[in-house]
């Protein structure tokens, strides 16, 4: 792709910058599987203090942070509960059902979360005829809600009804520190009363690679054993790592990332397109198309500018740290353009 790009399709495509590079470059490191790479248990402990959790696990990607977390918590047939669109069930392939051979519940509603009493109306009764209910999963920010924030008024009730039922709560926060910008909270509140949450450094916080899942001890133990089943044991990891410590100073620049999404979101509608964001909007905008999404992404393509479908009639747009100013005033006369030619 020709370096003049403006690339909205993700926030995973951020490059590291120039710092982040000699960080990698000068980082200690060895063995990780041994417990040995000095920049790997640093980067670990950060992430756990930061979400005011006892321990971390490094792992490639925020998919193997979930898969990883859902083997943890859960044996076979043990029932998982999650809202429908959620990356953990909606991008994840089916992972779930294929490693952990968990159950997936799928429940709904508005911006991605289901309520208290939609949970306690569908976990069923200790029954012969009824999987083990063990799991609930939830995801914040929540990606297919349009980058939705949610606040602990939302989540801490259906955070306590799981845990009233003896279920365990797993946060997918591949943009938990969006959230947290957003709502003006620190991240470690949002996830107060998680037994486990993930966090990506390779989205908006700018790492080519990674994420950390945060628990307990013990959880994390478990967890460390699961990685390896999945071939997520790296060794001299710490070049990696060196890339995520940089990737959490990048957290209060999101605030910008926001405001860049909220103008995109104000002059698209202005235009008279479709385009909405959920009540608490954080980096995302999305477009409902009355024709095929796909002719947009091809339309915007020839001006240079990149975006991403989530559905047939739907587009979203993702800002982040390699998209500017100018690459928002691009991005709309793009669109200013496409319109004009219907
Ligand atoms: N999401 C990607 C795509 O897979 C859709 C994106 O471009 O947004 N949790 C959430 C909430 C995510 O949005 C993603 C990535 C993941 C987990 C998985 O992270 P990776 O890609 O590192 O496995």
């Amino acid at each position: 792709m020709a370096e003049d790009w403006v690339d909205l399709r993700s926030d995973t495509v951020t490059k590291p910058s120039t710092e982040m590079r000699r960080a990698m470059s000068e980082a200690e490191v060895g063995d990780d599987v041994y417990g040995e790479d000095p920049t790997v248990n640093q980067l670990e402990a950060a992430a756990a203090l930061r979400l005011s959790k006892q321990a971390g696990l490094f792992v490639p990607s925020g998919t193997m942070a979930n898969q990883v977390a859902i083997l943890a918590h859960t044996e076979r047939g043990d029932e998982m509960f999650i809202h429908q669109d959620s990356h953990a069930y909606y991008y994840e392939g089916g992972a779930a059902s294929l490693w952990a051979g968990a159950m997936l519940t799928l429940l709904d509603g508005p911006e991605g979360l289901f309520s208290a009493d939609e949970l306690r109306r569908r976990v069923r009764p200790a029954n012969i005829h009824h999987p083990h209910p063990r799991l609930v999963s939830l995801e914040n920010t929540h990606n297919r809600a349009g980058g939705a924030a949610m606040a602990p008024d939302r989540v801490d009730p259906v955070m306590a009804a799981a845990h009233e039922m003896g279920l365990s709560v797993h946060v997918d926060g591949a943009r938990l520190f969006n959230a947290a910008v957003a709502l003006g909270v620190t991240a470690d509140r949002l996830v107060r009363d998680a037994d486990s949450v993930s966090i990506c450094l390779s989205k908006g916080l700018g790492a080519p690679v990674g994420s950390v899942l945060v628990g307990s001890r013990t959880f994390i133990d478990r967890a460390r054993m699961y990685r390896k089943w999945l071939g997520g044991g790296m060794r001299q990891a710490g070049v990696l790592a060196a890339a995520g410590l940089l990737a959490l100073n990048n957290v209060d620049r999101l605030a910008e990332d926001h405001v860049r999404a909220e103008r995109l979101l104000k002059s698209l509608q202005a235009m008279g397109y479709h385009a909405w964001g959920p009540s608490v909007p954080t980096n995302m905008v999305m477009i409902d198309t009355p024709g095929p999404a796909q002719a947009l992404v091809d339309q915007a393509s020839q001006f240079g500018v990149r975006i991403g479908t989530m559905g047939p009639q739907r587009i979203r747009l993702v800002t982040h740290l390699d998209v500017s100013d100018a690459g928002i005033d691009r991005t709309l006369n793009a669109f200013e353009a496409m319109k004009a030619q219907g």
